[in-house]
Formats: C-alpha cells, structure tokens, sequence
C-alpha cells in the first residue's frame, strides 16, 4: 500500500471485533494489530467497558465469585451500539471506564473521537446482530481451554487483585458453561478463526493487508464524493 494517497474519510470508522474465550488472547492480537497496522488513528475499545452497573446485591455476590459476569445479560449491548454507530457516524463518544478490582463503572468516562480504525475486543464481540452489522471485519481467537485458564489464572492474581480458589469457582460455574453456550457459537459468525494468538503472524499480517486495504478503498470512495459534490457545486 506504500505510496498510496490517504485522506481520512472521517465519517467512516472501521470497526474490527475480536472475540473469543476469556484468556485466548483478544487483547494481545488487538495490539498486535495494533502495532502492525502502524497508523496514527487507531484506538482498542474493550468490551469490559460495557459491563452493566450491578446493584448493591449483585455487587456483593459479584465480591464472592458468585455473580455471573459471563453471561450476555451481564453487558449492555443497548449504550455499546448506541456509542459505536456515533463513533461510525464521525461524532465523539464517551466511554465509560470499568474497574474490575470493584466491579464496577467508574464516574469518569474517556472520550473517543473518529478514529480510523477501532478495534472492538471482548468476550461477546460477535454477539449482537446491531453489533455485527457494524463490523468490517469479524475475528474469533481460538486457543485450547487448559491455556486460557491458565492465562486467566495468572492475569486475575496478578492484575485484577483474585485469589486462585475464587479464579477456579468463577472459571467452573460461569466460564466455562457461558464459554460452551454463548461464546463458542460465535465462531459462526467470525470471518477469520485465528489460533495461536500473536503467535500467528500470518494470520495478522493477513489482517492488517486486508485493513489497509479497507481503508484505501474507504479513502477512494471518499476523495470520488468530493470531486462529485465539487461538480455539482459549479453545476448549480
Ligand atoms: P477477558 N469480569 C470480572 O472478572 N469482573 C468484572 O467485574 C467483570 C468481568 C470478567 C468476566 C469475564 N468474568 O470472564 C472476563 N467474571 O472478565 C472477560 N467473573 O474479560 O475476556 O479479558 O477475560
Ligand atoms: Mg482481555
């Protein structure tokens, strides 16, 4: 794509989602495309984002491994449509942030702009119909379950403040079962099924051509509108 003229068609985001079990790498592949597609404007969106506010119930099961977290109903899929189709639509959208050491939404939120690109990554990417019609690329990661258990484990000790009883308890009652019910289903939907995670440099090579790709026909179709409304202009 080298030498290829870009004018940013800011109307026009790309929206890649990236699901896949908790610990098969999503966020790592996202940044590994991240790196590779090496453009100024592109933003990772998590879907933990969109996790909706518990009650004070909900909150104290969730503090004892006992709320399900895994399941579709745990999202709010209505303010995560909402904020992507403003995103797609060149309007800014406020993120909110999430905390998983308190399960909960913080007060602040971060603000997106139009990016070129965004990548949509989480568990249930590819779960909603309004989502999916907003995609322009569908991406499943696949990895064995021993190894995203093992990943989770790790992560969750290290970095969202768990202790390993609680790790396993929410890996048998709630991973696991949504895994085989809702997330593995998605494969269906996904364009590409990439194992190996950021091991698979062929597979995100393939991506990131095939976004560059996107973006120069986007810039095309964009610079062609122009020239056409110009025309029209001294027509009138
Ligand atoms: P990834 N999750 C939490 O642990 N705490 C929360 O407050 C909200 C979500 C977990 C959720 C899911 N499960 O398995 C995981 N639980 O985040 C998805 N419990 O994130 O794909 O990065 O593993
Ligand atoms: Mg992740």
């Amino acid at each position: 794509m080298e030498g290829a003229h870009y004018s940013p068609p800011w109307a026009d985001t790309s929206i890649i989602g990236v699901a896949g079990s908790s610990g098969s790498g999503k966020t790592s592949l996202a940044h590994a495309i991240v790196s590779s597609l090496n453009l100024p404007w592109v933003v990772i969106l998590s879907m933990d984002s969109f996790y909706k506010i518990l009650t004070p119930e909900q909150h104290a099961l969730a503090h004892r491994n006992e709320y399900d977290l895994d399941a579709p109903s745990a999202i709010d899929f209505d303010l995560m449509v909402e904020r992507l189709e403003d995103l797609k639509q060149g309007r800014r959208a406020e993120i909110p942030i999430y905390s998983f050491e308190q399960h909960q939404r913080q007060d602040n939120t971060v603000s997106i702009y139009s990016p070129h690109v965004l990548i949509l990554e989480g568990i249930f990417a590819l779960f909603d119909k309004r989502i999916l019609d907003l995609l322009d690329v569908k991406i499943f990661a696949e990895a064995d379950a021993d190894l995203c258990l093992a990943r989770r484990i790790l992560r969750d000790v290290k970095e969202r403040g768990r202790d390993i009883e609680g790790c396993i308890k929410q890996w048998t009652s709630f991973v696991k079962p949504n895994f085989q019910r809702h997330v593995h289903p998605q494969r269906e939907k996904a364009d590409i099924i990439i194992p190996r995670g950021i091991d698979n440099r062929v597979a995100i090579d393939m991506v990131v051509k095939h976004i560059q790709l996107l973006l120069v026909k986007k810039s095309r179709n964009h610079q062609e509108e122009l020239k056409r409304l110009g025309r029209q202009a001294e027509d009138e």
